[in-house]
């Protein structure tokens, strides 16, 4: 089961709230997520895998945003079913590239209207899945609240209906195939996106340099890669504050996945135009 759509319409919410773990990082940005991130749900009768990707787009002045939209378009051609999620607020011309990959990939699918909570005029929302029942050709189409956790339970019905029958492909306590340094490295890189702006964010990427398991204290070392030296000087901010603010809120919820006290150790690095460069997405895991 694959979640597709544009950047920012909730998918890594959705998979969070679904796991009832935060396993993806979620922020007001798009293109937060840059890995397919795979969520397990295990229920008394059924196994479902759900598989977040990063959101469709089509602007794409890097190679990492053509590596992002690989992997997505990839992944919806091996998926059993898929779930396509729009944003109840807004219509963009992603949504209209969404809306031609869907076709192009000739899956059965099941259309997720997500942010329902913020439609202030309920009435809207007849008409709106009037329009996309029309737009995708579609009946398939429940509204949701991935944030406010409203109406997952019709999100996994809909899907049952087109699951395969099978074993248990991952043991009942797990809830993602992703180590827990993968999670560090993007709770890390969420708090970086959540602090920054512009095109700051984007110029960032997290790498785990030591994880080191003490007994009763955890010590990681990561490193934050950024593109250019004007952008370690804003990581880094005034006095070392904003770093320290990254550091500070990151390390909170490490300890809390965790369940120890951590000792996180933040360094940055400047690693030229490493958007563009095939090795360097490879040291971090973005497929091609
Ligand atoms: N009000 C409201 N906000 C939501 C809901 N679901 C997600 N959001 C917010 O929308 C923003 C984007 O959410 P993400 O889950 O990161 O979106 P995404 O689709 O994974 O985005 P990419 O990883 O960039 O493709 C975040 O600020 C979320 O808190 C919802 O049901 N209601
Ligand atoms: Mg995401």
């Amino acid at each position: 089961m694959a979640l597709v759509g544009r950047p920012n319409v909730g998918k890594s919410t959705l998979l969070n709230a679904l796991v009832g773990q935060k396993i993806a990082a979620t922020t007001p940005k798009p293109q937060t997520t840059r890995h397919r991130i795979l969520g397990i749900v295990t229920l008394e009768c059924a196994q479902i895998i759900f598989i977040d990707l990063p959101g469709l787009h089509t602007r794409q002045p890097h190679l990492i945003n053509r590596a992002m939209n690989t992997v997505a378009i990839g992944s919806m051609q091996d998926a059993d079913v898929l779930a396509v999620m729009v944003d109840a607020s807004r219509w963009t011309p992603d949504d209209e590239f969404v809306l031609e990959q869907v076709a192009a990939a000739n899956r059965p699918f099941v259309l997720l209207l997500n942010k329902i909570d913020q439609m202030k005029d309920k009435k809207r929302l007849l008409p709106l899945i009037a329009d996309l029942r029309e737009r995708f050709g579609t009946d398939e189409i429940v509204p949701i609240s991935a944030l406010r956790s409203e109406n997952l339970q019709a999100v996994v019905d809909a899907l049952l209906r087109y699951l395969p029958e099978g074993p248990f492909l991952f043991p009942e306590d797990e809830v993602t195939d992703r180590s827990l340094k993968f999670i560090i490295s993007e709770l890390i890189r969420e708090k970086i996106f959540l602090l920054t702006n512009r095109e700051v964010p984007y110029s960032t990427a997290v790498h785990i340099e030591a994880f080191e398991d003490q007994g009763k204290l955890v010590r990681i070392d990561a490193l934050i890669w950024v593109e250019r030296p004007s952008h370690k000087k804003i990581i880094i901010g005034r006095k070392g504050q904003l770093i320290k603010e990254i550091g500070m809120r990151a390390r909170k919820e490490i300890e809390e996945l965790l369940g120890k006290k951590v000792h996180l150790q933040l360094w940055v690095k400047v690693r030229k135009d490493w958007q563009d460069d095939v090795r360097s997405l490879k040291d971090i895991g973005i497929e091609q």
